[in-house]
C-alpha cells in the first residue's frame, strides 16, 4: 500500500519531490483496508447466511451467551513448567523428571482428541485462542497439552478453511510454559496412507520447528518397523518421542488369545530399544479394563524404564475406574479434558479425577478449581458445535462389542447416513465387528479402523456375509481402501493377513511385506516449490509445501477458498457457522486495532439465475454482494 499511495501522490506523478516527502506526507503512510477484504468477508458471511455451513442443517443463527473466560494474571509471565524442563534438560532430562514425580501427571486433551472425539474435530483456532493465555497461567502444572495432529491437521484445511500450521504457532505464543503434544501416525503423518520418509522427515522436524515438543507416535496396525522412520526423526530433533502400543482385545479375557500380555511386553520392549523416551498406551477405543489397566501398568513397568503414559476414552463410561487402577499400578501420566469437553467418546473428564484424588499420595498437582473455571469456558464454546455432537448421550459399554474408537463413531455413523444406510446402523455397528474378526482381529485405530468400516458399509450394503465374501469374492469390487490395507500398503498386522481372504481380495496382485517407504521415492521438495509458485502466484513456505504434499488437493481447495473469501479465522464461530441475523450487527477484527463494523440490512429476492443481493452496511457504508443461493 506504501508505495501505490506514493505512486498515486501528485508530487510523485508531478515528478516534483525528494525524500523529505516523507516527513511533509504523512498521509502516505495511512493505509486503508484492503477494499477487497471486507467484500470477501461479506461474500463469506452473505454465502453461509443463505446457503448454510456444509454438513450441517441450515438454520437461523441461534442467540449464544459469550463463553465465559476466568480472570488470570494477564500481567504476569506465565509460570514456569514442563515445556522449561525439557529446554532445560533434553529429552530424557524430562523423561526422568517425570519418573522422579509423586503425584501422577496430566495431558489435557481438549483442544485435540476431546474435541475430535466429541465435536468431529471442528473446534476452531478462534475458540482456542481465547482460552489458551488462562489454561497457560492457571494450569502451569500439566504435564501437557495435546493440542495437534491426529485429524485435526486434515479437518483444519478441509472443513474450517484455516491453516494448521497458524493454530500452532499462535497457541505456542500463548503458553510459553506447558509441552505441546501431538499425535502422529507415524509413517502415515497426519494422513491416512504411507508417505515417503523425507515426507515424514520433514513434516516431523517442521512440527518441532514450529512448537510441538512431545510427538505421540503410533502405528495402525501396531507394526514397529512402520515406527522406526518417525521416532528417529523426532530424536533427530531433541523432542520427545512418546512410542504408543495400540491396545486392543482383552488381555484378561482367556478367548482372546492373540492380543496377551506377552504381546504388550514384547512391543514396550522393543519400542523403548528403538529409542522411546517415553511409552504410550494408546487405548484409542476404551477397551481398557480397570483390572486389566492394572494388570497391564504393573506388568509394564516391570518391563520398561521409561514413563508410562495412559490414554484411554470413557465411552463405557469405565474410564476413571481404569485410571483408577492404573494410578495404583504406578502409571506415571494419564490424558484427561476439561469437564466440559470429557466423557463419552471423549477422555475422562479431568475434574472427576483431581476430585477422586483429593488427599491420596498421587493427587494430581495442578489445581481442580482452575481446571473446572477453564471448563466453564468451554462448556460456552461447546454449544456453538452443538450440530456436530454425535447424538450419543449415555454411556455405551457395546464399545467392548464392536471396539470403535471414540474418534470414529460419529464419523462412520455420518458415512452411513450418507450411503443410505442411517437407519441400519445396528447392522453397521456388528458387522465392524464381524469384518475385524474376518480380517484376523487387528488392531483397529486411524487408518486400519477406517478400513475395517469401508467394508462394514460395503458388506452392509450389499448384503454380504464372511461366506459370500470368501465365495463371490472374485466377481467383487473390493473398496480400495481394503485393497491396500491386504496389498501390505498400511504395514503387517501381528500373525499376517488371513491368507484365503487376502488371495480372495487381491485377484492375484502380489502383496508387499516390506515398509512401504522402502518401495517409495522420496519426495522432491525443489519440484513442488516450483509447482506451487506457479500455482499460488507467489512466495512459497515450507509448511505450504509440507501440506501440499500430503494433502494436495485439500491444500490447493482451502488455497481457493481463502482466495474466494479471505482469511475467515477472524469471524466468531456462530457467524462463521450460521451467518448473520436480519438487522444484526457484528464488529470482526481484521487485525489488531483493525475492526470493521457489518451490518446485515436485507437479502433480497432470488432472480431468475438463482442469485440473491445480500445488503449489509460496512463501517457504515451500504454494499452490496451477490450470491448464489444452492436451495
Ligand atoms: C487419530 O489418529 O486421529 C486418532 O485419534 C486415533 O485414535
Ligand atoms: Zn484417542
Amino acid at each position: 500500500p506504501f508505495l501505490e499511495n506514493v505512486m498515486q501522490h501528485e508530487k510523485f506523478l508531478s515528478g516534483d519531490y525528494d525524500t523529505s516527502i516523507i516527513d511533509s506526507t504523512p498521509e502516505l503512510f495511512i493505509f486503508p483496508v484492503r477494499k477487497d477484504r471486507g467484500t470477501k468477508l461479506l461474500h463469506y458471511i452473505g454465502n453461509v447466511t443463505i446457503n448454510g455451513f456444509p454438513g450441517i442443517e441450515k438454520k437461523e443463527k441461534p442467540i449464544f451467551e459469550e463463553p465465559f473466560v476466568p480472570a488470570f494474571q494477564a500481567a504476569e509471565p506465565a509460570p514456569a513448567g514442563t515445556k522449561q524442563i525439557l529446554d532445560d534438560k533434553g529429552a530424557e532430562g524430562l523423561a526422568d523428571w517425570v519418573k522422579s514425580r509423586k503425584e501422577v501427571l496430566l495431558t489435557d486433551t481438549t483442544f485435540r482428541d476431546g474435541h475430535q472425539s466429541l465435536l468431529a474435530t471442528r473446534l476452531r483456532t478462534n475458540d482456542m485462542k481465547k482460552i489458551a493465555e488462562p489454561t497457560a497461567k492457571l494450569l502451569p502444572n500439566l504435564f501437557s497439552l495435546e493440542m495437534w495432529g491426529g485429524a485435526t491437521y486434515d479437518v483444519a484445511y478441509r472443513f474450517l478453511k484455516e491453516d494448521p500450521w497458524e493454530r500452532l504457532i499462535t497457541l505456542r505464543e500463548q503458553v510459553p510454559n506447558v509441552l505441546f503434544q501431538m499425535l502422529l501416525r507415524a509413517s502415515n503423518a497426519v494422513g491416512y496412507k504411507n508417505y515417503p520418509d523425507n515426507v515424514i522427515q520433514s513434516f516431523v522436524q517442521q512440527s518441532a520447528d514450529a512448537g510441538i515438543d512431545v510427538f505421540r507416535i503410533f502405528d495402525s496396525l501396531n507394526w514397529v518397523k512402520g515406527m522406526e522412520v518417525a521416532i528417529d526423526a523426532v530424536r533427530q530433533t531433541g523432542k520427545i518421542a512418546e512410542a504408543a502400543i495400540c491396545y486392543t482385545g482383552d488381555i484378561n479375557d482367556s478367548s482372546r488369545i492373540k492380543y496377551d500380555i506377552q504381546y504388550y511386553k514384547n512391543m514396550a520392549k522393543e519400542l523403548e530399544s528403538q529409542g522411546a523416551h517415553i511409552l504410550g498406551i494408546k487405548d484409542m477405543a476404551g477397551l481398557l479394563k480397570p483390572e486389566a489397566a492394572y494388570r497391564l501398568i504393573s506388568e509394564l513397568k516391570e518391563t520398561v524404564d521409561i514413563p508410562i503414559h495412559l490414554h484411554t476414552h470413557d465411552t463405557s463410561g469405565n474410564g476413571i475406574y481404569t485410571y483408577a487402577r492404573a494410578i495404583d499400578a504406578g502409571v506415571d501420566i494419564v490424558d484427561v479434558a476439561a469437564s466440559a469437553m470429557a466423557g463419552l467418546t471423549s477422555q475422562p473428564g479431568a475434574g472427576s479425577l483431581c476430585y477422586a484424588l483429593k488427599g491420596s499420595e498421587r493427587e494430581p498437582a495442578v489445581d481442580v478449581e482452575s481446571f473446572e473455571q477453564v471448563s466453564k469456558y468451554w462448556e460456552g464454546v461447546r454449544k456453538y458445535y452443538q450440530d456436530f455432537e454425535s447424538g450419543m448421550n449415555a454411556p455405551h459399554p457395546e464399545v467392548y462389542q464392536h471396539e470403535m474408537p471414540g474418534g470414529q463413531y460419529s464419523n462412520l455413523q455420518q458415512q452411513a447416513k450418507a450411503v443410505g444406510l442411517g437407519s441400519r446402523w445396528e447392522e453397521v455397528k456388528d458387522m465392524y465387528r464381524r469384518v475385524n474378526l474376518m480380517f484376523g482381529d487387528i488392531v483397529k485405530v486411524t487408518p486400519s479402523s477406517k478400513v475395517v468400516g469401508d467394508m462394514a458399509l460395503f458388506m452392509v450394503q450389499n448384503d454380504l456375509t464372511e461366506q459370500d465374501v470368501l465365495e463371490k469374492g472374485d466377481k467383487i469390487d473390493f473398496p480400495d481402501s481394503v485393497i491396500e490395507l491386504f496389498e501390505g500398503y498400511l504395514g503387517q498386522p501381528a500373525g499376517g493377513f488371513p491368507q484365503e481372504l487376502q488371495k480372495v481380495i487381491l485377484k492375484g496382485k502380489q502383496p508387499i511385506s516390506v515398509r512401504p517407504g522402502e518401495l517409495m521415492d522420496n519426495v522432491d521438495f525443489d519440484d513442488i516449490c516450483d509447482e506451487l509458485y506457479k500455482k499460488l502466484g507467489r512466495q512459497v513456505t515450507s509448511h505450504d509445501m509440507i501440506s501440499y504434499a500430503l494433502y494436495p488437493k485439500v491444500f490447493l481447495d482451502y488455497i481457493k477458498t481463502i482466495e474466494q473469501f479471505g482469511d475467515i479465522c477472524v469471524l466468531d464461530t456462530p457467524t462463521f457457522l450460521f451467518g448473520m441475523r436480519l438487522g444484526e450487527e457484528l464488529e470482526v477484527e481484521i487485525e489488531k486495532g483493525k475492526t470493521l463494523m457489518v451490518k446485515l440490512v436485507s437479502i433480497g429476492e432470488a432472480q431468475s439465475d438463482g442469485t440473491r443481493t445480500v445488503y449489509f452496511e460496512l463501517n457504515g457504508q451500504q454494499r452490496e454482494v451477490v450470491i448464489k443461493d444452492e436451495s
